[in-house]
């Protein structure tokens, strides 16, 4: 007889591990060890399953490199002994964890299914019993070969399986509350789990990295910004990195303040990495006057980042290459584990 699968659940936070308090009302953290108790279904699925759970339980809002860290340190010394990681996780800041482990675990040929939930797990209509069977049999599904069908970081919320690093939160109230823009879900789950996106292959040469650098800012633009306030940012002995959040295609005001700021901070040897606001699209520097500044001038292009992976990408590249600005600039006009087209 086939063994059953090895899947390891990670609890770290959020609102799939609450139930209402009886007493106050309010919503707690529920002891992970009684997953049984309010999924009994799991007990059904043919997996192995272990659970992990962090010492205390976390709103994603404290997610940090910290916990980023203590989670990819987590799959990879876990790795041999399980054949998928599902790490439930609180949806809010999600997106950045998913990017920031898709950097630290290059290379990576078994799954780790990030999920969570909407409602907590202990309320009738929670979304939170589907998204944790269904991340829980994409964890463990394997090709007849033996080989895992999902290999990299994604995140799996209602029915579809997103590559984890093109993935934002766009709802703070809908069931469907994270999107891949700019990346068709690799998976959705139907009567089948339809594995109909971009099958993503690890080189089988795990390697983790944890060593970000969080020196690095973001800019959002808007209409009537005032640089000056800014001024303090474009300092490099602070401020390694910059990402701006620009119009359409890469499109920003040709402000004199802010283009001597970005050429002196740019002299001084920072990065400035030009990114959009628009949800799907790609920054192409130079297609309109108001982006041929940064053409010109070394700004490099985000093409089409998430904010999130842009900025999971920026603290791991600064982290990897440690002050050798060529090979970071090499390293973020690449895609390094299919963060952008
Ligand atoms: N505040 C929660 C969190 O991100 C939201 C959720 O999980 N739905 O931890």
């Amino acid at each position: 007889m086939q063994t059953a699968p090895k899947v390891l659940v990670i609890y770290t936070g959020g609102t799939i591990g609450m139930v209402n308090d009886p007493l106050t009302g309010s919503l707690t953290a529920f002891d992970f060890g009684d997953v049984y108790k309010h999924i009994p279904e799991l007990a059904r699925l043919n997996v192995d399953l272990t659970t992990h759970a962090f010492p205390r339980p976390i709103d994603s809002s404290e997610m940090n490199p910290h916990w980023w860290k203590e989670m990819a340190e987590l799959v990879y010394n876990k790795y041999h002994e399980f054949d998928g990681f599902v790490i439930l996780h609180g949806s809010d800041t999600m997106a950045f964890t998913a990017s920031a482990l898709s950097f630290m675990l290059q290379g990576i040929q078994k799954p780790v299914i990030l999920t969570g939930s909407q409602l907590p797990i202990g309320t009738i209509r929670t979304d939170g019993k589907e998204n944790l069977i269904t991340a829980i049999e994409i964890a463990a599904d394997k090709h007849a070969d033996g080989t895992a069908k999902i290999q990299e970081v994604a995140i799996y919320f209602e029915y579809s399986l997103y590559r984890g690093n093109r993935t934002s939160k766009v709802s703070a109230s809908s069931f469907e509350a994270f999107r891949s823009p700019n990346l068709r879900p690799l998976a959705v789950a139907g009567v089948h789990i339809d594995y109909k996106g971009e099958n993503k292959l690890g080189n089988g040469n795990l390697e983790l990295f944890t060593d970000f650098d969080p020196s690095v800012a973001l800019v959002k633009l808007f209409p009537g910004l005032n640089w000056h306030l800014y001024r303090s940012l474009f300092d490099v002995k602070q401020v390694k990195a910059i990402i701006i959040e620009t119009y359409g295609s890469g499109n920003a005001p040709s402000d004199q303040t802010f283009h001597d700021l970005l050429l002196t901070y740019m002299q001084a040897g920072g990065l400035v990495l030009n990114i959009t606001q628009c949800s799907t699209g790609i920054v192409e520097q130079g297609k309109y006057e108001t982006s041929s500044f940064f053409e010109k001038n070394g700004v490099l292009s985000g093409k089409d980042l998430t904010t999130e992976a842009a900025v999971t990408k920026m603290m791991y590249v600064l982290g990897k290459t440690n002050g050798d600005l060529k090979a970071a600039k090499t390293l973020l006009v690449s895609s390094i584990c299919g963060e952008q087209s």
